[in-house]
């Protein structure tokens, strides 16, 4: 075995890629990403000795917070930068150590993650290797299961905590916990017991970085509102952006002002057209194709230069490597990658004279899609909402929130939401919503039966409105609402929603298309008997139960 790599729903035989990555992922990316983590944990290692004394070392959190997002599914496929960024690892956690050393700390006995060195890329790689880096160092299933559960869930928080921060939001207490959370993962005296709670704590963590996103978000660009978007396309030449960068987009909808070249969202970018900051753009046209895993035909017929802002790039055809670029913590060997300049911006000239130079789209659909049901819109319309539930119009909500995926057993969702009767509402966020998002529904006195609250992290929003009308309707448990919750997974930052979940007390969620192959059957017993979390069976044997 030359890597093993069991973070995403599509790990190889439902167990773990170990030979290359099956989204494209090779093993010496994937074992430079395992190295990145221990790096980081390292680097945790110390940031914890320092608090002991007082210290602080922000710039360790904001390096952490971009390392841990990185390595999310589809992210980044670059070996040269993670190479450069483990460089740099080392080079800060040896800064950090000489700082505390200055104030009298001895930092004796530190773990190896905090302690290895290497002085050439041959010795990064040599050391990436190594078994003792990677998931299977730890032995018992049990514990490496905890372990990766929470690290899985830190790299949702993590990337979430980054789109916050880009938009000058932060919160210490976060990053502090990401630290804690890290070291946590290196020690060898913690019960499973303990891990669990730390796992619960993540969750913690999960709702609090999902609010801070919220935050920074709806007070940048304003609260979504109910917003068509056009699937169709216009005459001009064009970029597509993707991935879930609000601040990339805003910088390219400014620069893009006047050129004459239109912009369109793709996979988790569309909710972006729900924001009100967002529509005062006339090029800003609408929505062009599907979830992230259809990117290759799509891009085939955009005709024009590609953004990505953040995971999840499939791998490209080698013709379309010129046409695409990175930015922020994405990457892929031979795109170009636009980084911040020295006023903290970042310059798209070279995509928009590409795209100047490209023929407009070509059409593939057209129409529109309705969205724009985050928590200030829904409680907007929550009078029509409650009165509908009361008088019985809706008898139940679905929350389908989370991640697309390539299996063809997800059509499983778009057959579930065919069948649901028509007295229900789908509640949705995340790229998940591609399996039926299309689909001619109808609506119930009118409120459309799928609710689009955004973004993956948006989830957020489900959760705020669930909590919003169990308040309403006076109940003590937010299980008692008349709601289902039947969610997709398919990366990380689905862990730290699935955790974030938990911790606000949900119960009976029904995850598929397939359970985490990271759940040993001890842990995966635990999330059963205190969560009820159960897998996905038939459409019809799901349809009866939940109903
Ligand atoms: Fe396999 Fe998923 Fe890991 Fe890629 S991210 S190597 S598909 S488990
Ligand atoms: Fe989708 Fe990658 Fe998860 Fe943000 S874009 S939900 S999979």
């Amino acid at each position: 075995m030359s890597m093993f790599c069991y973070q995403c729903q599509e790990a190889a035989k439902g167990t773990g890629c170990t030979i290359k990555g099956v989204c494209g992922k090779p093993e010496e990316v994937s074992n430079l990403q395992d190295l990145m983590i221990y790096t980081l944990k390292g680097i945790a290692v110390v940031t914890q000795e320092g608090s002991k004394v007082g210290a602080k070392f922000l710039a360790a959190d904001h390096f952490t917070m971009n390392g841990l997002f990185m390595t999310i599914t589809n992210a980044n496929f670059d070996e040269e930068v993670f190479i450069k960024k483990i460089k740099e690892g080392l080079a800060l956690r040896e800064e950090m150590k000489k700082e505390l050393r200055s104030k009298g700390v001895t930092l004796d006995d530190l773990h190896d993650a905090a302690t290895w060195t290497a002085d050439s890329v041959s010795a990064i790689k040599a050391k990436a290797d190594s078994v003792q880096v990677g998931v299977l160092a730890t032995e018992n299933e049990d514990v490496r299961s905890l372990r990766e559960l929470i690290i899985y869930g830190l790299k949702g928080m993590a990337a979430y905590a980054e789109h916050a921060y880009n938009l000058g939001k932060e919160n210490e207490e976060i990053y502090a916990f990401i630290t804690k959370a890290l070291v946590a993962t290196l020690d060898d005296t913690l019960s499973a017991d303990e891990l669990v709670a730390l796992t619960l704590e993540t969750g913690k963590y999960g709702v609090d970085v999902m609010a801070l996103l919220d935050a920074a978000n709806t007070g940048t660009y304003g609260n979504p509102e109910i917003t068509e978007v056009n699937i169709g396309v216009r005459n001009n030449p064009a970029i597509l952006i993707s991935g879930h960068d609000l601040k990339d987009l805003e910088q390219l909808l400014k620069q893009t002002e006047g050129t004459g070249v239109d912009v369109y969202t793709h996979g988790e970018m569309l909710p972006a057209h729900y924001y009100p900051a967002f529509k005062k753009y006339d090029h800003f046209v609408g929505n062009y194709g599907n979830a992230w895993w259809k990117q290759k035909e799509e891009f085939e017929t955009f005709n024009g230069p590609i953004l990505f802002t953040t995971n999840c790039i499939v791998p490209p055809k080698s013709e379309h490597i010129e046409r695409i670029y990175t930015t922020g913590a994405s990457g892929y060997p031979g795109c170009k990658h636009i980084e911040l300049n020295e006023n903290g911006e970042k310059d798209f000239t070279e995509i928009i004279e590409h795209a100047k130079k490209s023929n407009s789209p070509t059409e593939i659909e057209n129409g529109k899609i309705v969205g724009g049901f985050a928590h200030a819109q829904v409680f907007a319309l929550a009078d029509k909402v409650v009165e509908a539930v009361k008088s019985g119009a809706i008898k139940k909500f679905f929350v389908m929130a989370g991640c697309d995926g390539r299996m063809k057993s997800r059509d499983y969702y778009t057959e579930f939401a065919e069948k649901l009767p028509k007295d229900t509402v789908i509640l949705t966020a995340g790229c998940a919503k591609y399996r039926y998002n299309k689909l001619d529904l109808g609506d119930i006195g009118g409120i459309p039966r799928v609710l689009d609250a955004g973004q993956c992290n948006d989830s957020y929003s489900l959760a705020v409105i669930a909590l919003k009308l169990k308040e309403v309707f006076e109940l003590n448990d937010v299980n008692e609402l008349p709601i289902a919750y039947n969610i997709a997974w398919y990366e990380q930052k689905a862990v730290i929603v699935l955790l974030a979940l938990l911790y606000l007390g949900v119960k009976n969620i029904k995850l598929g298309p397939t359970l985490p192959a990271f759940l040993s059957p001890n842990v995966a017993k635990v999330l059963v008997e205190t969560f009820g979390i159960n897998g996905i069976n038939s459409v019809n044997e799901d349809l009866e139960q939940l109903l």
